[in-house]
């Protein structure tokens, strides 16, 4: 195959491992915003982690399912807040005040980000 083929293959995996990293930290801050007053969300350092995770040479299969699981956690999460919770709040190191429903928000954009750039990646 050629190289560009593994240069394309490469850079999907990794888009995919990253969305499962943000759903890791995702499920965190939501079920840490459900339980406790205004938390101080941590940042974290994507590129650190994508080495210290190797990206590159992940198995695409296997970070699919761990996406999925974690996709669906915090599905179970947000399926059984009570509407008032929705508004709870944590204090983002970057962004600032947030709350579950905003980072939802900002979650849907993120996946149409990095949708696009995988159909992008697959012209
Ligand atoms: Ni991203």
């Amino acid at each position: 195959m050629s190289s560009r083929h593994w240069q394309r293959r490469r850079q999907f995996c990794e888009v995919v491992a990253h969305l499962r990293d943000c759903e890791e930290f995702r499920l965190l801050r939501c079920s840490r915003m459900r339980d406790e007053d205004e938390p101080v969300l941590a940042t974290f350092d994507q590129e650190a982690l994508a080495r210290e995770r190797n990206y590159a040479s992940v198995n695409v299969g296997v970070v699919l399912a761990e996406f999925e699981d974690r996709r669906e956690r915090v599905l179970r999460l947000l399926s059984a807040l009570e509407e008032a919770q929705w508004l709870r709040t944590g204090l983002h190191e970057e962004d600032g005040l947030i709350t579950i429903e905003s980072h939802v928000r900002h979650a849907i954009s993120h996946d149409l980000v990095h949708l696009r750039q995988i159909a992008e990646s697959l012209r």
